[in-house]
């Protein structure tokens, strides 16, 4: 096999969660061009909707449900359901995703466990789903949705951290038990990317100077930008595929480079350069 044939995925069952719209919708059109059948899930069917029309018109074929990640019962049908109509799932995902931005001492028991379970319980659900298929098939691959957040903090992202945080453990955890199943489990670990989850932090001011937020992650950043979901498309379709198949256990960042930057002072950028980053037409579309 050429080595280029290594990055191909034909004929490989992908799931990824939570991909109506973002990064998800990104990893799916790659995965998709690399030659995978497409599988989804959303929690709102209203996005889970519009993303079938959005998937239609960019021809990308996929199955898809309106399934919770924190849902045992409903994430165990639902892979149940595509082994039956599409496959056994051979790359699975876990992308779904929320934050909550609140000082720590602001906020509830509640609140930090919608995170928690969304965020490091739910892509524990999901894997548990989907390894007995793999080991039946031979093998398989699992990437989960890191940060910036699984190795550095920040005000305001405490149950966001330290589920992602878990989620790297959770990585190497799974690395450690089945590997032995030729399944692979990495995490990819995106820096500051333009999508509906980071759009606050991206807002012009009511003057039209940038957002505070915005000139820091610059300043952090030897590129001066934001990510964008084409910047990750690369790396995700690596880790799903053969090339890969020898990595496990690892978080792989792509992040422009801020985790080896110490940073410019933010007064130093000149703002004059920077057009504001937005999200991509379809998370537009989808995310209203
Ligand atoms: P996003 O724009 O907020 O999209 C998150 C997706 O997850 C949405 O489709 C959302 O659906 C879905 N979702 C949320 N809760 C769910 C649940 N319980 N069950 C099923 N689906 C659920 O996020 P993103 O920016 O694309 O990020 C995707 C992943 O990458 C997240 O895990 C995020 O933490 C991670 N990440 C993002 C960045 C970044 O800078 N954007 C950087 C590092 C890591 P609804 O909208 O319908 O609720
Ligand atoms: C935040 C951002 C980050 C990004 C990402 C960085 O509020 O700091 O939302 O958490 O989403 O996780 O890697």
């Amino acid at each position: 096999m050429g080595v280029m044939e290594k990055f191909r995925l034909d004929g490989k069952v992908a799931w990824i969660t939570g991909a109506s719209y973002g990064l998800g919708m990104a990893y799916a059109e790659a995965y998709y061009e690399a030659g995978a059948k497409i599988v989804f899930n959303d929690i709102n069917p209203e996005h889970y909707e519009r993303a079938l029309v959005e998937y239609a018109k960019r021809g990308i074929p996929v199955y898809g449900g309106v399934v919770d990640v924190t849902k045992e019962d409903q994430v165990q049908a639902f892979v149940k359901e595509v082994e039956e109509n599409v496959g056994t799932i051979d790359i699975l995902v876990n992308n779904a995703g929320i934050i909550k931005r609140i000082p720590m001492v602001d906020m509830t028991v509640d609140q930090w466990n919608q995170v928690i379970n969304v965020d490091l319980t739910g892509p524990f659900i999901c894997a548990k789903a989907v390894i007995p298929g793999m080991i039946k098939k031979g093998g398989g691959k699992i990437i989960n949705a890191c940060s910036m957040m699984s190795e550095v903090g920040r005000e305001t992202v405490s149950a966001y951290a330290s589920a992602k945080g878990g989620l790297k453990m959770l990585t190497k955890n799974i690395c450690s038990e089945y590997g032995m199943y030729n399944i692979q489990c990495n995490g990819i670990g995106p820096g500051y990317i333009a999508t509906p989850q980071t759009a606050p932090l991206r807002e012009r001011q009511e003057d039209g100077s940038m957002h505070p937020f915005d000139r820091f992650i610059r300043s952090k950043t030897p590129a001066q930008r934001w990510g964008t979901t084409e910047d990750l498309m690369g790396l995700a379709v690596f880790l799903a595929s053969e090339a890969s198949d020898f990595i496990n256990g690892q978080i792989v960042y792509i992040d422009g480079g801020i985790l080896a930057y110490l940073g410019q002072d933010p007064s130093n950028l000149d703002e004059s350069k920077f057009a504001e980053q937005k999200s991509s037409e379809s998370d537009v579309v989808v995310k209203d």
